[in-house]
């Protein structure tokens, strides 16, 4: 079996993706993947069309493993994001080509079932107090037992989750954020959501990675009376010796991982327990075949999976999430959200959500598809994230 040919499909149904599909010598043969990076979608999308592509044809695609290295190694200018998602975009459409192979579902080659379906979360923010608690009442409703909650900050319209949407346009937008109302405010968050609605609910929250080590640890200290699930991305992603500062000062557990790219940048995390829960994000760390590394890593730390999952990365690495959650004995929460109708028309076969949880698709390989009809409807159109400044107008990250 051979690769014939790498189709790199970009499309705009509501955000903007970057989806692969190989095609092999196999008639009607082929795996699709996704390569989106949230705002820099081209830059990926030449990586693959005019570097990557040109590698893979007249490669077996079964050999999942030395592809990845060859494809990881061979640049010599290893990692970073745009070389790793599109790296990730390869892994899903070759694992997707080998469970159809197989006739078998992902998860089943990945060592078969642990659990039948994964315990998942979704998101929750408003602008005040009121709103959250509702927002949050409405997705326990729903079913869910886990749920993010972010609230906008006083005086700061950059908050990340509280409100707000995408961001579309040429140039990205600018908000304002200070450390102290959010520092204030989001432990008064939390006391107000355990008075109201008790403590059988799971709760927590996104930080964003923008705390300093000393900040991260106050609040995480202040946090331990409202016991949340953890406390994602406290930190920056180079501040991996700072986790020791928060474990020092606090109990409440903590998740790290989206803004990471190889194994390499988990592993003092893991090996010295600074973290509860690893969070990287498929879509950025090569796929599956670095995950399920991590995930083993993880397993001999105690550490548990609660892999990324948000509206940025397309179905399929929703339904790699998910393949993976349900394979491994160390998994602990998925992300999930709920994609808008379009989506669901390019991109069928997104894990479904029933009782605060995702169940994988029975179907062999990933399970999802491209209608690359419907995606030519929806073209690029440039999106970025916001950059935050600080009040004195200083760039503070995002
Ligand atoms: O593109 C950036 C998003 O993926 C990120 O902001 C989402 O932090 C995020 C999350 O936890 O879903
Ligand atoms: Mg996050």
């Amino acid at each position: 079996m051979k690769i014939n040919d790498v189709k790199v499909i970009v499309t705009c149904p509501g955000r903007n993706y970057v989806l692969l599909k190989i095609v092999t010598d196999e008639p009607g043969l082929y795996g699709v993947g996704d390569a989106t990076l949230n705002g820099r979608e081209l830059a990926v999308a030449a990586a693959l069309q005019e570097h990557i592509a040109p590698l893979l044809i007249g490669r077996d695609p079964d050999r999942i493993e030395d592809i990845w290295q060859y494809i990881f190694r061979g640049t010599y200018w290893r990692g970073g994001p745009v070389l790793m998602t599109a790296l990730a975009g390869v892994d899903l459409a070759l694992w997707d080509i080998k469970g159809k192979r197989a006739n078998l579902p992902v998860y089943s080659l990945l060592g078969g079932l642990c659990r039948e379906g994964a315990l998942c979360y979704t998101h929750a923010g408003g602008r005040d107090f009121a709103e959250v608690e509702d927002s949050v009442c409405q997705a326990a409703e729903r079913g869910f037992k886990v749920v993010r909650a972010q609230v906008s900050i006083p005086g700061c319209k950059g908050t990340y989750g509280g409100t707000g949407g995408a961001f579309t346009g040429h140039y990205p937008p600018e908000e304002i954020w200070e450390p102290a109302p959010y520092l204030r405010t989001i432990p008064r968050l939390f006391a107000h959501l355990r008075e109201r609605l008790g403590d059988e609910i799971e709760l927590f929250h996104d930080v964003h990675e923008r705390l300093t080590p000393i900040q991260a640890a106050r609040l995480a200290k202040e946090l331990e009376p409202f016991h949340l699930f953890f406390l994602e991305d406290p930190l920056r992603p180079e501040h991996k010796e700072s986790f020791r500062v928060l474990r020092h000062h606090s109990t409440t557990p903590i998740a790290m991982g989206e803004l990471f790219h190889t194994r390499w940048e988990c592993l003092p995390l893991l090996t010295e327990q600074l973290i509860d829960f690893i969070r990287c994000d498929l879509g950025h760390i090569g796929g599956l075949t670095e995950a399920r590394k991590i995930a083993a890593i993880a397993e001999s730390y105690y550490v548990q999976t609660a892999w990324h999952g948000p509206g940025d990365i397309a179905p399929v690495t929703h339904a790699a999430n998910v393949h993976l959650d349900v394979a491994i004995p160390n998994f602990g929460v998925q992300e999930m959200v709920f994609f808008p109708e379009a989506v669901h028309e390019v991109m069928p076969g997104a894990p479904e959500c029933r009782q605060g949880a995702l169940w994988p698709s029975e179907a062999p390989g990933l399970g999802c598809d491209i209608d690359e009809e419907a995606a030519r409807k929806y073209p690029y159109s440039p999106a970025y994230l916001p950059t935050t400044r600080r009040a004195d107008g200083s760039v503070h990250d995002w």
